[in-house]
């Protein structure tokens, strides 16, 4: 963990200038009739969560260049995790991968605790093939053709709940890299009727208290077709198993250009919305840091998600999924979070009954302006705010790069080789 004492001296530069910007913004919301100081509650109270894998560096499928002091194992990477949580007070969760982060429930159980944090959905894997496995992945894992390899998979996501359950989570991420590479591999009909055989049974064993969430990816690894492709898809198969499913959605796995603000809309109306995984694209599934090519799509999300606040059942998991190649990760994921916490902010400032009687008097430039208007506004006062209060740093970046963490673990930590391809 980074020293208190190097925090409050950080906080101590910065905190008068930080009040004149916060009164001077409290003033201007005042103005539009809008109480700065519930916006700052309802910021404190976000949390998104870090997936484990998200703080080590991550590659592509031609390299990966290992950055310094990398996480060896799940404690470390909780270390990580819990940096980040206490520079930005925005990341109070975890969510683990299995069986990279297979360590016993009662030790993973002590870590968190001392380190302020919990755990998230549990994220199964069967799209690489382990050490010890008996069946290869390579041609599909939950919609495999062979019925021996398909159970393998369910056994192994039987665990995932299992472990999960032990240690706090409430819900279970199924992703697989089930596909083809080719027109006619497989029957495109038949693989889906395995896919929901197999998920039923991963269903089934859900504790009533549980979810399931899936995730839907347009292309890769495989590149032809992949059998959970599109939100219709995962609408399907999450309709046909049960209340417990609900659909995942990554913002990178659309095609390009796709409105994912209305796929939210529509998942949120038929009760199917489970939650995201944030990143940022420019072309594909480019894993980039969360806002930093389209913060306003990001805006748009959040725009939808305020406005069904309240709703029954209404209750999306946040987490971030992104590929560190060029940055230190748990920059990254500082930064990313505080984004993920600026849309809401931006989003919760919004005047819903001038946009609905824009909408209804058909006043596109007013209704389009109404929103631009949250946008537009630098929330970086409240945020901050919002930080200094819970005790975080009002610049987590500055905090962290003047405490050294990076080089006290890279002295503690050995270099992992980047021969092979990255996983991203
Ligand atoms: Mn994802």
């Amino acid at each position: 963990m980074i020293k208190a004492s190097v925090i409050a001296a950080q906080n101590a530069a910065s905190e008068t200038a930080l009040r004149d910007d916060y009164d001077a913004l409290g003033h201007h919301l005042a103005r539009r009739g809008i109480d700065i100081n519930a916006i700052k509650a309802k910021v404190a109270a976000y949390g998104v969560a870090i997936p484990s894998w998200g703080v080590g560096t991550g590659g592509t499928r031609f390299a990966r260049f290992p950055g310094e002091g990398e996480p060896r194992n799940i404690f470390d990477k909780l270390d990580d995790c819990g940096v980040i949580q206490q520079l930005t007070r925005a990341t109070p969760a975890v969510s683990l991968h299995i069986p990279w982060d297979k360590a016993p429930a009662a030790d993973l159980n002590a870590k968190a605790a001392e380190l302020g944090l919990r755990f998230d959905a549990m994220n199964s894997n069967t799209f690489q093939d382990q050490a010890d496995q008996k069946l290869s992945y390579k041609y599909g894992s939950v919609s495999h053709a062979d019925a021996a390899t398909r159970a393998q998979a369910v056994e192994h996501n039987l665990e995932c709940i299992e472990i999960g359950a032990a240690i706090g989570s409430k819900a279970l991420t199924v992703w697989v890299g089930d596909g083809t590479n080719f027109p006619g591999q497989q029957d495109l009909g038949r693989s889906l009727d395995r896919y929901l055989e197999a998920a039923s049974k991963i269903y089934g064993a859900l504790p009533d208290d549980w979810r399931m969430l899936l995730e839907h990816k347009m292309f890769e690894p495989a590149f032809y077709s992949t059998v959970v492709q599109d939100w219709g898809t995962n609408y399907i198969i999450a309709t046909e198993l049960g209340p417990q499913a609900q659909c995942l959605v990554d913002l990178g796995h659309h095609a390009p250009n796709v409105n994912i603000e209305m796929i939210v809309a529509r998942l949120i109306r038929q009760g199917k919305l489970g939650g995201f995984h944030f990143n940022d694209s420019k072309y594909g599934d480019d894993d980039l840091d969360t806002g930093s090519v389209e913060p306003y799509r990001l805006f748009l999300v959040f725009n939808e998600l305020v406005a069904a606040e309240g709703r029954e059942g209404f209750n999306p998991a946040h987490m971030l999924d992104q590929s560190h190649n060029v940055t230190d990760p748990i920059e990254s994921l500082m930064v990313s979070a505080m984004e993920v916490q600026r849309a809401y902010a931006q989003a919760l400032l919004v005047n819903r009954s001038a946009l609905t009687a824009a909408q209804d008097a058909n006043d596109a430039l007013m209704a389009t302006t109404e929103l631009k208007r949250g946008f537009r506004t630098d929330v970086e006062p409240i945020l901050a705010m919002a930080r200094l209060e819970q005790g975080g740093a009002i610049d987590p970046v500055a905090a962290y790069r003047a405490a050294g963490y990076r080089a006290q673990v890279a002295a503690q930590r050995p270099k992992v080789s980047g021969g092979g391809g990255g996983i991203v």
